[in-house]
C-alpha cells in the first residue's frame, strides 16, 4: 500500500481508506493504491466485501488537474476503474462532500453507492475543457438515463444526494459516521446474499426513451447557450456512443474523445482559470497568522443600485445590514428596490416567499449615522465626488465603534485620499463591487497605503462570505478591471471613427467569446458614466491624446443608451434587443470627416486585436506598478467581471498563448499609427525580448 491508501480489515470485509489532502484528488498515488487494494482484496479469500471511504471533508473530487498536460504515468484512472468493477466481491463506495469528475467514476466502478444526505456528486470535466474520461459518460446514462447524464456531463453542474438517489446514482442515504455506514451496507449485502453489480453491465437507463431526440435537443442547446466551446458537443458525442456500442468499445470512443479535449488549448485556458481563481485569494506578503475580525453586522451607506445589491449581498448569506439613506423617502425608496429584486427572483422561481421574507427582515433601514455605531463593517456606496466621500467618511469616522471596517465602493476615486478623512486610514478598504452586486461575483479588494494587514485579510474573508471571487487591487484610476476596460472602450470607438458600425465591433468581439460586446454593454451601464470620465482625463492626461468623439456626440443629443430608449442602439419601450440607431449613422460621419479619416471597411481580426491587445498593454503596466499581484489575478477579473471567454483564460493568459512577440509587433504598429496610447509597457517589451510570458514572470520575477 502507499501512505495514501490503506486496506484495513473489519471481519471479511476489506475496507480501503483514501488519505490524500486537501480533496483526495486521483493523483498517481492514490491510483496505484486504490489498484493494489482492490486487487488484494479481489484475491484474498475470507474477503466477501469491499467498502471504499475517503478520510478528510470530501469523498475524491476528480483527477488530479496539475497532472493534465504532463506526460502520463500508469495505471491510468480508466485502468484501476477496470479492476475496481471487475472484481468479484460486491464493492460500496461512502460519499460524503463531493464525488467529483474521476470521483464519481471511480464510484460508478463500484458495485453499490451510499451518500451521507448532504453529498453532492457531478462530472464537472466539461468547466475544465474535458469530458469524463474514465467511464462517466459511459456509466452514468447507463444508470441515471440519457436525459439526466447529458444534464450533469454538459452542464457541468453537480447535483445533491436526494436527487443522485432518485436517479439511481445512488443506492441509500445516510447520516453519521462513513466507516459505519458503509460497513453495515455490506453486511447487508453479504447477507442479502446480493453480489457484484456492475454499472456498466446495466441497461435501464438506455431503454425506453427516444434518445436519438434527446441528443438532438441537447446539440440545438450547446450550439445556441455555448457557443465556441469545444468540449461540450464532444460530452454529447461521448454519450452517443454510450446509446449505441457495447460499453467497451463506447469506452474506447469516450477515451477518443478525452483526448481531443485534453490536446485542446481550451482545457489549458480552463485549468488555468481553475487555479488563477483560487491563487487569487492567496496575498502574497501577509503574514500567516493575520488575524480575522469577526463580522457579524454590516451596514451599506446609500440607497441607489449599488447600494441595495450589497446589502442584498450580505442579507443573502445571513448577516444582518442596515442600510442608510439621507431621507426617509430615499430610504423607502431603497428598500422598495431590495423588495422588487426578492419578488422578481421568487416570480422566477429561483427563491421562495419565506426566504424572501426572511432575507428582507435582515435588512433594516435607517436615515442616522448614529444607527452604524455597532457595525462590524460599512460599506460606502455613494455619489463618485470625494467631496460626498468626505462627508460620509468623517461622519463614519465620528460614529463607528473602535475595530469596524470602514470600506468604500468608489470604482474610480483615490482610496488614499478618502482615508485621510478619517484618523484610522489602516480600518480602510475599498470593496468595488460590480453591478448588480447581487448578482456579479467579483469583489475588487483595494488595499490602501495604509490597510492594516487584518483588515485587509477580514476584507478577502468578507467576499468569501458575499461568495465572490475576491482579487487583491492597488489604487489607481479605475484599479485593475476599470482602468483596463477604458483602454478597450476607446479603442472601440475609435472603430467608429475608421468605419466600423457598433454592430461589427460587438459582433467581432462576441465571436471571439465576450458575453457582450462593448456598445451593448455602455449602452447597459449608459454613456454619461464614460463622458464623466473622459472629462477628467482630458483635464490630466496629457494634451496631445486624442479621444474619441462619438459618445460624447450621442451624450449631447441625449441618448445616454438603455435608460434613455437609445444609445449606439435603439430599444422599443420594455424590449433590451438592440436594433439600429438611425440617427447614429450622420454622427459617425461627422466623427471621421472631423478628424479627416476615410472611412472603411475593418476586418474581424483587426477589430478583435485593436481591443484586446489594449487590454494587454495596460494590463502589463498594471502589473509592472504592483497594482495586480499577478498576471493570473488580472485574467481572474476579466473572468469575472467583464464577460471575458473563460475557454481563453483571461486576456494575460490570451497574449501568452497569441506570444507576446506577436502581441508587441501589433502593439508597435498601432503605436506608430495611432499614437501614445500605444506605448508598448515596458514589461511586454522585456518579457517578449526573453521569449517569456506573463504567466513565466510571475512566477520568477
Ligand atoms: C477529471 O476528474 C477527469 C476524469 O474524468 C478523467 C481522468 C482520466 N486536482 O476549490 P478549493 C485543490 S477532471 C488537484 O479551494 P473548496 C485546489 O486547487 C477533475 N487539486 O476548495 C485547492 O488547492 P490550494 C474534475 C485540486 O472546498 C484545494 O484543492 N474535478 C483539485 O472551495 C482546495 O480547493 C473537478 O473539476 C483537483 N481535482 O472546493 C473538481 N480540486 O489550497 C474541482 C481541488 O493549493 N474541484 N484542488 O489552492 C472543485 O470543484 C473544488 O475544489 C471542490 C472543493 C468542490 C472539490
Amino acid at each position: 500500500m502507499t501512505d495514501v491508501i490503506r486496506l484495513e480489515r473489519r471481519g471479511d470485509i476489506a475496507l480501503i481508506l483514501v488519505n490524500n489532502p486537501p480533496v483526495n484528488a486521483l493523483g498517481h498515488a492514490v491510483r496505484k493504491g486504490l489498484l493494489d487494494a482492490f486487487r488484494q482484496a479481489d484475491e484474498a479469500p475470507e474477503v466477501t466485501a469491499v467498502v471504499l471511504v475517503c478520510e478528510g471533508p470530501t469523498f475524491m473530487a476528480g483527477a488530479d488537474i496539475k497532472e493534465f498536460g504532463k506526460p502520463p504515468q500508469a495505471p491510468s484512472l480508466p485502468e484501476v476503474i477496470e479492476v475496481i468493477e471487475g472484481c468479484r466481491k460486491p464493492s460500496v463506495a461512502v460519499i460524503h462532500g463531493s464525488a467529483l469528475g474521476g470521483g464519481l467514476e471511480v464510484a460508478l466502478g463500484c458495485h453499490y453507492r451510499i451518500a451521507r444526505s448532504d453529498a453532492k456528486v457531478g462530472l464537472p470535466e466539461v468547466k475544465l475543457g474535458l469530458l469524463p474520461g474514465a467511464g462517466g459518460t459511459q456509466r452514468l446514462p447507463r444508470l441515471a438515463g440519457v436525459e439526466k447524464a447529458l444534464e450533469m456531463i454538459v452542464s457541468g453542474q453537480p447535483i445533491g444526494a436526494a436527487e443522485a438517489l432518485e436517479h439511481h446514482i445512488v443506492d441509500e442515504l445516510f447520516e453519521g459516521d462513513l466507516i459505519e455506514a458503509g460497513l453495515t451496507y455490506a453486511r447487508r449485502l453479504v447477507e442479502e446474499g446480493r453480489g457484484p453489480r456492475r454499472s456498466g453491465e446495466q441497461t435501464r437507463g438506455l431503454e425506453g426513451v427516444d434518445n436519438e431526440a434527446l441528443i438532438r435537443a441537447k446539440h440545438a442547446e450547446v450550439a445556441k447557450r455555448m457557443p465556441g466551446l469545444f468540449s461540450p458537443l464532444r460530452c454529447i458525442a461521448a454519450v452517443e456512443a454510450a446509446t449505441r456500442l457495447p460499453l467497451a468499445e463506447g469506452l474506447k470512443r469516450e477515451r477518443e474523445l478525452f483526448t481531443e479535449c485534453l490536446n485542446s488549448p481550451q482545457r489549458g485556458a480552463l485549468i488555468h482559470s481553475f487555479f488563477a481563481e483560487r491563487q487569487a485569494g492567496k496575498i502574497d506578503d501577509l503574514p500567516s497568522d493575520v488575524k480575522l475580525r469577526p463580522i457579524r453586522t454590516a451596514a451599506v451607506i446609500g440607497g441607489g443600485t449599488m447600494g441595495v445589491g450589497i446589502a442584498l449581498s450580505f442579507a443573502n448569506t445571513g448577516v444582518p445590514v442596515k442600510l442608510l439613506e439621507i431621507n426617509d423617502e430615499a430610504l423607502q425608496r431603497g428598500l422598495q428596490r431590495a423588495r422588487e429584486t426578492y419578488a422578481a427572483s421568487v416570480k422566477r422561481g429561483s427563491l421562495t416567499e419565506d426566504a424572501m421574507e426572511q432575507r428582507l427582515a435582515l435588512i433594516a433601514g435607517v436615515t442616522d449615522y448614529g444607527a452604524l455605531a455597532d457595525a462590524d463593517v460599512v460599506v460606502e456606496a455613494v455619489f463618485e465626488e470625494m467631496g460626498v466621500k468626505q462627508q460620509v467618511f468623517e461622519q463614519l469616522d465620528a460614529v463607528c465603534k473602535p475595530g469596524a471596517i470602514l470600506a468604500s465602493n468608489t470604482s474610480s476615486l483615490d482610496l488614499n485620499a478618502i482615508a485621510a478623512f478619517t484618523k484610522r486610514p489602516e480600518d480602510v478598504v475599498g470593496l468595488h463591487f460590480f453591478s448588480p452586486a447581487n448578482v456579479m461575483r467579483l469583489l475588487e479588494v483595494v488595499r490602501g497605503e495604509r490597510t492594516s494587514d487584518e483588515v485587509l485579510a477580514t476584507a478577502m474573508a468578507i467576499g468569501k462570505q458575499l461568495k465572490k471571487v475576491s482579487v487583491v487591487v492597488g489604487v489607481c484610476d479605475g484599479f485593475v478591471g476599470n482602468r483596463m476596460v477604458f483602454q478597450y472602450g476607446r479603442e472601440a470607438e475609435f472603430l467608429l471613427e475608421e468605419g466600423a458600425t457598433p454592430q461589427q465591433v460587438d459582433a467581432a468581439l462576441r465571436n471571439f467569446g465576450m458575453a457582450m460586446g462593448p456598445f451593448a454593454m455602455r449602452d447597459l451601464s449608459g454613456l454619461d458614466i464614460g463622458q464623466a470620465i473622459r472629462k477628467r482625463q482630458r483635464a490630466t492626461l496629457p494634451a496631445h491624446l486624442d479621444f474619441p468623439t462619438v459618445s460624447d456626440k450621442l451624450c449631447a443629443a441625449g441618448m445616454l443608451g438603455q435608460k434613455t430608449g437609445a444609445g449606439y442602439y435603439r430599444y422599443e419601450p420594455g424590449n433590451r434587443t438592440p436594433q439600429e440607431n438611425p440617427d447614429l449613422a450622420p454622427m459617425l460621419e461627422a466623427a471621421s470627416r472631423e478628424k479627416g479619416i476615410e472611412r472603411k471597411a475593418l476586418d474581424e481580426q483587426y477589430i478583435v486585436e485593436r481591443c484586446i491587445f489594449a487590454l494587454v498593454n495596460e494590463g502589463a503596466k498594471i502589473l509592472e506598478e504592483g497594482i495586480a499581484q499577478r498576471s493570473s489575478d488580472i485574467d481572474v477579473i476579466y473572468l469575472n467581471g467583464y464577460g471575458f471567454p473563460a475557454f481563453r483564460g483571461g486576456p494575460m493568459y490570451y497574449a501568452d498563448s497569441v506570444g507576446l512577440d506577436k502581441v508587441l509587433a501589433r502593439v508597435k504598429e498601432l503605436h506608430a499609427r495611432c499614437g501614445d496610447w500605444w506605448k508598448p509597457a515596458p514589461l511586454l517589451e522585456k518579457l517578449a525580448a526573453e521569449g517569456r510570458t506573463f504567466t513565466e514572470w510571475q512566477a520568477g520575477q
